[in-house]
């Protein structure tokens, strides 16, 4: 006799956590892709990033957020009204906390309202594993998470025990993307990104978050490679200079080796033309944060 098949399981899944916990680095070892940007810094993701994981049994559908701040911008506004909105779609949470910290972060939390939560202690590679028991305790104190799991999404440690619990607790359901298809933005949505990721990765302080990336022009060439037109936003004149860098050695820098990166992500070699701009105050003018997809 044939056994019935296992039903198809599908759902939502928003990570939510402090910035720099390390939701980006697990979305890209879930998916086993880089989709995501990973910096050192904390608050290098600004939008909802969606990346699918389809298996013959499952499809979770990972949400990508940025770090829960408290908005100083405008910008900052869009990127919590991106967490809450990836909260509203998601079935279940996969709340991310870092090894290393000693008291729940009260500030993400607040953000949950409700939602099937699970909690991930992520890092745990930088800890002994004992020391991370007093703040799993305390956060499951807070009767809000139904299993803890300590990983590390660097090394991928934990990550598949993870991933049965998060399967675990999906709905039946229908495969709402096709199975080759990893996200629902475009590929200028990636390559800005990409660009944007060593804009963080080259410039100091508070540079990089004065900037925004955005493709202008993409353009396949049949006997050539693509060419791609990006600008660099920045938020005041004096950061022009320092984007370009002394005889344009920094852009040239950033320039090269978002290329790679994109080269690697597209499959295919590119031709790369950055530019610089500047749009004074953007981050709080609600006209170019629009024309900026936020
Ligand atoms: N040691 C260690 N480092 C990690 C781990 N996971 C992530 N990181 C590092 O932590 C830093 C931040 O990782 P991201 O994935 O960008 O963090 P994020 O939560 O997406 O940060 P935002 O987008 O700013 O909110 C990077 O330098 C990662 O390499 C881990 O398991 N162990
Ligand atoms: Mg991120």
């Amino acid at each position: 006799m044939e056994t019935p098949d296992k039903q198809f399981k599908s759902g939502y899944v928003a990570i939510v956590g402090k910035p720099n916990v390390g939701k980006s680095t697990l979305i890209n070892a879930l998916v086993g892709r880089k989709l995501s940007i990973v910096t050192r810094r904390p608050q290098t993701t600004r939008h909802r990033v969606l990346a699918i994981l389809t298996s013959e049994d499952y499809q979770v559908i990972l949400l990508d957020t940025p770090g829960v701040i408290k908005p100083r911008y405008r910008l900052h506004e869009s990127m919590m009204q991106n967490v809450d909105s990836a909260v509203a779609d998601a079935d279940l949470v996969l709340f991310m906390a870092e090894a290393s910290s000693t008291e729940p972060d009260s500030l993400s939390l607040e953000r949950l309202r409700g939602t099937r939560s699970i909690l991930a202690i992520n890092k745990i590679d930088l800890v002994r594993r004992e020391d991370a028991l007093p703040l799993a305790e305390k956060y499951m104190g807070l009767d809000i998470f139904e299993t803890v799991v300590p990983i590390s999404a660097k090394s991928g440690y934990q990550v598949d025990v993870l991933l049965e619990e998060i399967v675990s607790r999906l709905a039946p359901g229908p495969q709402f993307y096709p199975s080759d298809v990893l996200s629902e933005h475009p590929e200028r949505f990636f390559i800005a990104e990409l660009v944007r990721e060593q804009v963080f990765k080259q410039l100091r302080e508070e540079l990089p978050y004065s900037t925004q990336v955005n493709v202008i022009n993409l353009e396949p060439r049949p006997d050539g490679k693509d060419l791609i037109d990006a600008e660099i936003v920045v938020d005041r004149d004096s950061q022009k200079g320092i984007v370009i860098g002394k005889g344009g050695q920094q852009l040239k820098k950033i320039g090269s080796r978002a290329r790679v990166q994109i080269e690697e992500f597209l499959g295919r070699e590119v031709f790369l033309r950055l530019h610089v701009k500047v749009r004074q105050g953007w981050r709080d003018s609600p006209g170019h944060l629009k024309s900026f997809g936020f």
